[in-house]
This record gives C-alpha cells, structure tokens and sequence, in this order.
C-alpha cells in the first residue's frame, strides 16, 4: 500500500523494516506540542505493531542526553522530532556500537547522516512549513503498519472494537493518527498561512479519508471549541479590530447588536455550538466592523482560514481543535509534564486530560501574574532596549511569552525590543528577548543580538529576528545588556 508521502516512502518502509527486527525499542521525543504528538503517534505504531516500546521525553538532545540514552540496555533507538541536528553525536554512538538509531524528524541535519534518516529535508520537502515532526512520524506509522502486516507481525487494529469497518481499516493502517499528525504540524506553525500545506495536506487528506479529521473554512480565532463567546472576540489578537479586539465591553457590545441568542442555560454560548447560520451572522457583522474601522484588507483576509477539526472528539472541548489541542499539550510540556501531555495523545480521557486542563489554567494564571508583575514595577529603559530582571518570580520557559505580551502596556515601550531576565539555577540566568514585527522592518535581528551579546559575556544564544533567547553566567546581566543595548542601537540606527 502506498504512503502519503510517495518522496519518503522507499527510506519509511527501510526505516520499518529495521524496527520490525527489534526485539524492544527505546523512543526519544521533544518536549512541545509536535514531539509529544511525535512520541503518541510512533509510540502507538510500535505497540500495534507487537514491538515493546519505552517512551522518554527530552527538553534538548544534548551530548548528556545522548550519552544516557547510549548508557542502556536499549540496541534500538528511535528519535522522533529530534535526532537529525545531533547526529554527528548520535553517530558517534552508533559507531562505538552502543545502538542503532531511527530517526523521523524535520529539522536542518548536521553534518554526518545515518542509514535509517528519515527527514524531508533530505528529499526536497521543506521541514520548516510542509512536514513537522510528527508528520515524518506518521510517515513512519504508515510504513510500519504495512511492514508489519507482510511480515506477520500481530497487529492489534482489526480486534479494536472498532464500530464502522472505515474505523477499523483506519487503525489497521495507522491512518488514524493522522489527526495528531496534525495537531503537531499546528503546534509547529506550519499552518501559519491559514492553512497546512504541501505534504501535510496530503496527511490532511488521508485523516478526512479514515474519518478523524474534517477540514473547512472558518473563523480563524483561537478558541472556537471552548471560548464563551465574547472571550473569543475580545482575545482574538491576530488581526486587530478596534472596539472588539481586548475590549470587554466593545466585544460584548458588538454581540448584543446582533440578533442572536448569546446564552444557552445561563452560559455564555461558544462558536462551536452555534448554527452555520449563526456563525455566518458573527462572521459578516465581524468584517463589516473591521472594513468601517479601517483594517486593511490584507489583514480582513486573515479572519478566515482553514479549521482542522478532530471530528471524534466531543465538541466544546479543547481535543476537537488542532490549535486548542495543540496549545494543551503545549502548556503539560512547559511544565515538564510530558508524562500528562503523551497520556493525552494516547487517549487517556480522564486523569491525564484533567490534569493537563488544571496545568493549561495555571499557565494562563502565570502569563497574567507575570504580565501584572512587569507592568506594575515597570521596565527599565536603556537608549535602545528596555529590560526587566524576573529573578525567580517568573519561570524561564515562560518569562519570554510574559516579556513580549507586557508590551505596549503602561511603561512598556512598543518601539523598543524588550529583554526579560530568570534565574535558571544559581549559577545561569535565561534571557528572552521580544521585539515586533515593526521594529524587524527597521532592522531588528534580535537571533544575532542575542548570539552576540550573549557570547561576549561567556554565554550562548539565538533564535528569530522577532524573539530570541539566550543563557548567560549569573551576575553578567548588566553587562548583557550594554552589549544589547549597543548592538540594537547599531541595527536600528
Ligand atoms: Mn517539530
């Protein structure tokens, strides 16, 4: 049978061939939305496949990392989301005997390649917006389930209990977890166009083929499934509507206007239960206010894109919208929860969804107490930067998403990039920097800012023009930030 992803296919199947003669396999995966959909999906293609599988979660792949990993019993390594941009030391590994790596994953490869490598970048397929991790993962599903159906090798997906033979066809061949093959590519940004493309469109296709997913255009805000709906106008950043956009009273305003039932039972109704009717009233009312408060076109286009829906998933909930999935597993990952975010993925509806609800409230509860901590003791304005030392009154993997969103509050420069320490341990302090898209058209590289600054202080960093981020000795804050200061002076002078 033929893959999604004729490109991948010959080294896919090479890729399954080699876990099939596995006696057991030790699977590594990243820590965000796309490894941890990454991990679920090879992880169930393994079981169903009849082969052992332990499953571990890694912030980074480093040389340590990589060294434990060498360090057991395993002969079998599969890395999924990771993998290809450490393979001059998984190689080395491999070299000295310690296992046999197999790799799915999208990002730039270093310079040594091994024989099971599967990475579109290596067949003229973009990595960064046409296949995620989880998409070369699914890739690997769909040729291990064909593998292992000629090979004989048990396969669990026509015993599933399955109510339609669509269901059971689709899980004998792994077709179902296109669904989170998609989620990963969403929680990759690979749909930042407002639709998914290339490759993962073909992965689209097979998913509404095997009746997990269904695909239309919609509304393109976040929060459809779960947001009560004046909450989903007024949170609605991407395109900015004056009157709606983070106006409490302007988004319920606007509502009200309109000739529809708001409340159902005493609750606020949300966009996923209303009528296409209905959505079409929202919808119209919504571009006509952005046409007469003079947002331009281009911008008006970008209310409506594609919806990837999880069509076996209950409605009103955050599992039925790829980018509300995708945004929960993102918020067990930053607490290192991955263990909550897998169980998820795997279909635990219970225990690991409740508790990946209560870790996506605290991280919201966080962004708001570290937004209100910035603004209220206030920033501290260099000539060309602005910077806010969080100590550890704001976690590190947060302090970055907090910066960027304290800006343009009272205090907070919008035309100066901001810079937000937190303590990582005693000895190294994080920094993240955030900047617009304004200032990136004036010049702005905050990746070689960071990079620079970072380096010249005994640290390392980088990252993209508009967010970067680094990790510098303690105590070398301050000098940071003159290098900063001076080399953002440089690009935007
Ligand atoms: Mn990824």
């Amino acid at each position: 049978m033929a893959g999604p992803i004729p490109e991948l296919e010959e080294r896919a199947t090479r890729c399954a061939q080699r876990l099939c003669e596995a006696d057991r396999v030790l699977l590594a995966s990243h820590i965000d939305a796309d490894g941890l959909t990454s991990g679920a999906i090879a992880t169930q293609a393994l079981e169903r496949a009849s082969i052992p599988v332990e499953t571990i979660f890694e912030k980074q792949l480093d040389d340590d990392a990589i060294a434990a990993i060498a360090a057991t019993e395993y002969d079998t390594v599969c890395f999924t989301d990771f993998g290809s941009g450490q393979l001059d030391s998984i190689a080395e590994h491999e070299d000295a005997g310690a296992f046999t790596p197999i790799i799915a994953d999208h990002h730039q490869p270093a310079d040594s390649d091994t024989e099971y490598h599967l990475n579109p970048l290596l067949f003229g397929i973009d990595g960064a917006s046409e296949l995620s991790g989880a998409g070369a993962s699914y890739v690997l599903a769909r040729a291990l389930a064909d593998v292992a159906d000629e090979t004989g090798l048990a396969t669990d997906g026509g015993t599933s209990g399955a109510t339609t033979d669509t269901a059971t066809d689709a899980r004998a061949d792994n077709r179902d977890l296109a669904a989170l093959a998609v989620v990963g590519a969403v929680g990759d940004m690979q749909a930042s166009g407002g639709k998914l493309q290339g490759a993962n469109e073909k992965i689209v296709a097979e998913g509404v083929d095997a009746g997990v997913l269904e695909t239309g255009k919609d509304l393109a805000l976040y929060g459809k499934q779960t947001r009560p709906l004046p909450k989903l106008l007024e949170y609605a950043s991407d395109v900015h509507i004056p009157g709606i956009s983070n106006n409490e009273a302007g988004a319920l305003q606007f509502l009200e206007d309109l000739d529809l039932e708001l409340k159902a039972d005493g609750e606020w109704r949300r966009w996923s239960g209303l009528t296409n009717d209905e959505k079409q009233t929202v919808a119209s009312a919504l571009v006509r206010k952005a046409v007469s408060t003079g947002v331009p076109a281009g911008k008006i286009d970008g209310l409506v894109g594609t919806a990837y829906v999880l069509s076996e998933e209950p409605v009103g909930t955050e599992l039925r919208d790829a980018s509300e999935f995708s945004t929960l597993l993102n918020a067990t990952a930053r607490y290192e929860r991955a263990d909550v975010g897998l169980g998820v993925c795997l279909g635990d509806r219970e225990g690991a969804l409740e508790q990946a609800r209560t870790l996506l409230r605290n991280h919201r509860r966080n962004l708001s107490e570290g937004i209100t901590l910035i603004t209220n003791e206030g920033v501290t304005h260099e000539e060309h930067v602005q910077w806010f030392d969080a100590g550890d009154r704001i976690r590190e993997t947060i302090v970055g998403i907090v910066a960027g969103m304290a800006m343009g509050n009272d205090g907070v420069s919008h035309s100066k990039p901001i810079f937000a320490f937190a303590a990582k341990n005693d000895e190294e302090t994080k920094v993240s920097a955030r900047g617009t898209h304004n200032l990136v058209r004036q010049g702005l590289d905050l990746s070689s800012v960071m990079s620079e600054a970072s380096q010249a202080v005994g640290g390392d960093g980088g990252g993209h023009n508009v967010a970067a981020g680094a990790t510098v000795p303690a105590g070398e804050e301050s000098e940071f930030i003159e290098h900063a200061n001076e080399l953002v002076g440089e690009q935007l002078g």
